[in-house]
């Protein structure tokens, strides 16, 4: 039995997750309207510790001052009444009509700036609400058909939008990163930056690039046939993994966002070991939210959706206790050693050791047994062996 979720844990939930009426592209929506401010409630009780939304997730695209004003003393009013964190906000660049092309890299400038007017707006609540990392999922940036897009044109127009609005915070003083969430394709039949890897190369080129971090989500990952625990170790090895957006993914096909676990489950067990622990030779472990990003199968009426939210906390909750089981294990270990995990810490010269001494040993190449090496078994089906058996547990 894995402990209730507490505050602790750090679990919070887009409000567009349990909020999602379940239209898609061949059906209506099947749940009504779900009121943020019973979100809120309804995710507090059951032990999140906080709430992440796009502006028009809380005010609706188009309301009037008065009525943005309104709705939000109302919103700050479940937040204090609940204790409830905003520990990330986003903008909403791709529902609207008006965000068909995209919003930084619109082919269309106006539609770009008045992009850039929606997201400093969005900017200044979030840093009032006290969120500390602003998320830039680019859905609509890109395109269906290759000669309709300056790629290298539309590179640059996401950079001038990033590093204008990483320069206003800065300017701001708001305690507040930015994390790029990539994804290779949906809505746009191909969108910008697809990868954990092609955002850490665009985030290298900025010139505000400090405050610039990832937003991996498991899904988007896992439809590019990537290993997303291996994409956040890299995140992770870069200083990059600002935050993180788990749900469920089964192969390469549409964006499922099912819970969390409920697609490759044993590549989740290694991201929430990776997230908790830290590699296996003690690289740095992740301490900002767990944020879960799926969708309420369709199939689910209004108790499905809270049983659904509290399956995500479940999972993880489930996971970290193998995970712990599994580091502890002395077989585990000891295979891990035969493995030769912890050897690939040390660097392959010696400490003061050049290439030309290198060269001159011997040993390393002369009279190095090729054959000898290359006999070795290095039992890492055994050691995967043991992190299935911790899974299901049978150890
Ligand atoms: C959208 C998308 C998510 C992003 C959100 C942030 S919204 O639902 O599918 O993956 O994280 O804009
Ligand atoms: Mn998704
Ligand atoms: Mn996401």
């Amino acid at each position: 039995m894995a402990a209730q979720p507490t505050r602790e844990d750090k679990f919070s939930f887009g409000l567009w997750t349990v909020g999602w009426r379940a239209n898609d592209q061949f059906g209506e929506p099947t749940r009504p309207w779900l009121d943020p401010v019973e979100s809120v409630h309804r995710l507090s009780e059951r032990g999140a510790y906080g709430v992440t939304f796009h502006d028009d997730d809380v005010v609706p695209f188009g309301a009037t001052a008065g009525e943005r004003d309104t709705i939000l003393a109302r919103f700050r009013d479940a937040l204090a009444e609940t204790g409830m964190q905003v520990p990330m906000m986003t903008t909403n660049l791709f529902s609207h009509p008006v965000f068909k092309d995209g919003g930084f890299t619109s082919n269309d400038r106006a539609v770009r700036r008045f992009a850039l007017r929606k997201v400093v707006r969005n900017i200044d609540l979030a840093a009032e609400l006290g969120a500390r990392t602003y998320v830039f999922w680019g859905g609509r940036e890109g395109s269906e058909y290759d000669g309709v897009k300056d790629v290298r044109a539309a590179l640059d127009r996401y950079r001038e939008a990033i590093d204008l609005l990483a320069a206003y915070v800065k300017e701001q003083g708001y305690d507040l990163r930015f994390a790029i969430e990539p994804k290779p394709n949906e809505p746009r039949g191909d969108i910008l930056l697809p990868t954990v890897g092609h955002a850490l190369a665009f985030i290298a080129g900025l010139e505000h690039g400090d405050i610039v971090g990832v937003n991996p989500e498991v899904g988007h990952e896992q439809m590019a046939g990537l290993n997303f625990a291996a994409g956040i170790a890299q995140a992770l090895w870069a200083g990059k993994l600002f935050h993180i957006d788990l749900n469920g993914q089964r192969s390469i096909k549409f964006d499922q966002d099912l819970v969390f676990g409920h697609g490759d489950l044993l590549n989740a067990f290694h991201t929430v070991d990776l997230l908790e622990h830290g590699s296996p030779s003690g690289g740095p472990a992740y301490d900002g939210p767990r944020h879960f990003d799926y969708k309420p199968s369709r199939t689910e009426d209004i108790a499905g959706v809270w049983a659904s939210a509290e399956a995500n906390m479940r999972m993880y909750l489930l996971l970290r206790e193998r995970a712990r089981a599994y580091r502890a294990d002395p077989e585990v270990q000891e295979a891990l050693a035969q493995a030769g995990v912890a050897d690939l810490r040390n660097p392959t010269l010696a400490d003061g050791e050049t290439l030309r001494e290198l060269r001159e040993d011997r040993s390393a190449f002369e009279d190095f047994d090729a054959d000898v090496a290359g006999a070795r078994g290095y039992g890492f089906v055994r050691l995967n062996q043991l992190a299935i058996e911790h899974v299901l547990g049978a150890r």
